[in-house]
């Protein structure tokens, strides 16, 4: 026994205690777990062949749990603070969005669990983005935001004392991680008050918003918190009659009878009292816009031919097309697909491990589509516009450099594709295993 609090108790904590942190920081957030937690209610009522298809795979539980965060780091150490941070807590990085294509001078990562058993003991994840501050064309003003930047610190020092006992250790016990998870918390916390004069404030606002929102403050504020709803229509529909205003479309793929990917929407930003400190000592009142609400529902996770058709689709290519419907998608090979044997199935039959079809068709074995666990770059591109004002337009020509950010992370990235390849591979081979064929 190591006495270690495991890394997802860890994360399932720091996400009810985020949760509760954004909840008394920004009230339309709680109204808006209330608003979802009643249409994930009655889409379960009204939909029992879904609510049981949860309750198979595994994700019965973690739906009212479930929610994503983002948040916006300045430098390449404070990427490496958060993902020391993040990995205490099992959550990786995985995948590279550019941002810089839709006129967002930030490239991100998803951190995030990254096997089956830990995505359902706490999915949490933070969408997280690296300022790229050499697409600022202004050098003095892009000198001046890094020279700010420098002097920050955003972990508290018993957040830094405790991951290097963490590191030192293998682990945290109960006392430390009591410690651990309200100082790591810190960091998150929305400041009122900015690092600097209300004049550097404008000018940062004036070369990009984003830019502003990230050098301004002692910290990387958690800009949004996203709950997992099961109905995405119906939802959009009741936050706009309960005057939320939210966007007009919802990103991602349109509605269908088999949902993939991820659908999103969000509502504007939040209009909050800032202070800023004046060179003379007095200070200057302000605001700042940059935190919002959003919802997301989760479909399938497409492999990368069926994400190929889908890019095509939504580019406009004519003559493609994604089956709305679980089983074609899986035999033609577009989406991935976690096995197991039905509840009823005899668990020995004879060898015969290459009839895997004729036991599905008997209904011996089942096939769930993989939820996907990762961002679109569209949507986020979406999402990010519609937040940070409609003034962000175009493009920026530098294209992302997913070398760059891994430099900057002093790791790789992890593949999505690979991860739901490993997924279901592992989910056949214990199909193999409880009909005792040999493997593979
Ligand atoms: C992140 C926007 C992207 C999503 O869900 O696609 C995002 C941000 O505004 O910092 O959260
Ligand atoms: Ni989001």
């Amino acid at each position: 026994m190591s006495g270690f609090v495991p890394a997802s108790e860890l994360r399932a904590r720091f996400a009810a205690m985020l949760s509760d942190m954004y909840r008394a920081e920004v009230p339309q957030y709680g109204a808006l777990l209330a608003l979802v937690a009643d249409i994930n209610r009655e889409t379960l009522v009204a939909d029992p062949t879904l609510a049981d298809a949860l309750r198979a795979s595994g994700e019965g539980d973690r739906i009212d749990a479930e929610r994503h965060g983002a948040i916006r780091l300045g430098t390449a150490r404070e990427l490496r603070c958060v993902a020391r941070a993040f990995r205490l807590m099992g959550m990786r990085p995985v995948g590279y969005y550019d941002l810089a294509a839709a006129g967002v001078p930030v490239h991100s990562t998803a951190f995030r669990p990254v096997d089956a058993g830990e995505l359902a003991a706490s999915p949490f994840r933070v969408f997280t983005s690296l300022l790229r501050l050499e697409l600022i064309e202004d050098v003095a003003l892009r000198d001046e935001a890094a020279a700010i930047l420098s002097r920050r610190s955003i972990l508290t020092e018993e957040a830094t004392a405790l991951l290097a006992a963490a590191d030192a250790n293998g682990g945290l016990d109960e006392a430390q991680s009591e410690r651990f998870l309200p100082a790591l918390l810190e960091t998150f916390r929305w400041h009122s008050r900015a690092t600097i004069d209300r004049e550097i404030y404008d000018r940062l606002l004036a070369s990009h918003r984003l830019v502003a929102d990230v050098v301004s403050f002692p910290g990387p504020h958690i800009n949004h918190l996203t709950p997992r709803v099961l109905d995405i229509d119906a939802a959009h529909a009741r936050m706009a009659a309960l005057g939320f205003g939210p966007k007009d479309t919802i990103e991602g793929p349109p509605r269908r009878r088999c949902p993939i990917l991820l659908r999103q929407t969000s509502f504007k930003a939040l209009s909050e009292a800032v202070a800023f400190p004046g060179r003379t000592g007095l200070s200057a009142e302000g605001s700042h816009t940059a935190r919002f609400g959003e919802i997301e529902q989760r479909g399938a996770a497409l492999t990368r031919e069926g994400r190929a058709r889908y890019d095509r689709l939504i580019a406009g290519e004519a003559h493609t097309s994604l089956p709305d419907d679980a089983d074609a998608l899986r035999r033609e090979r577009l989406a991935f697909f976690r096995y197991r044997p039905a509840e009823s199935a005899p668990r020995r039959l004879p060898p015969s491990p290459g009839n895997l079809e004729a036991l599905i068709a008997d209904g011996a074995v089942v096939a769930a589509p993989i939820t996907y666990e990762d961002f679109l770059p569209v949507s986020a591109a979406g999402i990010f516009r519609s937040n940070l004002g409609d003034e962000v337009q175009g493009s920026y020509a530098a294209a992302g450099s997913r070398p760059a950010f891994e430099e900057a992370l002093g790791e790789p990235v992890s593949d999505e594709f690979t991860l739901y390849a490993r997924d279901e591979a592992e989910s056949l081979a214990a199909v193999d295993r409880a009909f005792g064929w040999p493997a593979g």
